[in-house]
């Protein structure tokens, strides 16, 4: 598997600073500190790319990478935050709810969760948007290395109420990492009628 190159291009705090382009995006969603800007680094193989920390909240815009000449990844910021100010957290669901209920290029959502954890309303909730909108969800794991052999039967489980079985991703031992490449360079752009109209 190549290494599969990805490229800062601009954050964005409001849909004025979305790029205009034709590029598939897949937006990178889940709460604070479960590894999204980790696993951008780990499938562009760069470290530094996208900033983590081990304060949550690190992430507070958009950020947009572009990918070869089609595809693009979305970097959200993360919610569920409690320490972040009730309005500034306000402020990040809406800049998250207006980009994923909004943006004509999003072609698929990869819904962060922590293996350790399993989907809870908010990500149930962000998966049902989603396919009501004709984004494909794609449900990763995150931070497999975490898990004992004899874990991982049940982390996976924990996914049975969104319906898909997640991939089991960490960007520690990269397990998982090159499936998701894979996903992202299927990406096709979808255009508005392509949706499924609700
Ligand atoms: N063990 C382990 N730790 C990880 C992994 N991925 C991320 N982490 C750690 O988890 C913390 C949060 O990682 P980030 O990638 O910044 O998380 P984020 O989802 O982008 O966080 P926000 O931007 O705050 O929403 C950091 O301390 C990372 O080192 C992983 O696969 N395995
Ligand atoms: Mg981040």
């Amino acid at each position: 598997m190549p290494r599969l190159a990805a490229e800062f291009v601009t954050s964005a705090f409001a849909l004025s600073g979305w790029p205009r382009w034709n590029r598939a995006e897949i937006a990178l969603a889940g709460r604070s500190n479960v590894g999204k800007s980790s696993l951008l680094n780990a499938i562009a193989n760069t470290k530094g790319l996208a900033r983590t920390s081990k304060t949550p909240g690190r992430t507070r815009c958009l950020n947009f990478f572009a990918v070869g000449d089609s595809i693009a990844i979305c970097d959200l910021p993360g919610f569920g935050y409690a320490k972040m100010g009730h309005d500034e957290a306000r402020k990040i669901a809406a800049m998250m709810n207006e980009y994923i209920e909004g943006r004509d290029n999003l072609a698929a959502i990869a819904i962060l969760v922590d293996c350790r954890r399993g989907p809870r309303d908010e990500e149930l909730a962000l998966a049902e948007g989603a396919r009501a909108r004709g984004v494909d969800v794609i449900p990763i794991a995150t931070k497999c290395d975490k898990l004992k052999r004899s874990e991982r039967a049940a982390a996976i489980r924990r996914f049975d109420s969104m319906g898909i079985a997640p991939i089991l991703c960490s960007a520690t031992s990269a397990e998982g990492i090159d499936e998701l490449r894979r996903r992202i360079l299927a990406l096709k752009r979808r255009t508005t009628e392509d949706r499924i109209e609700t």
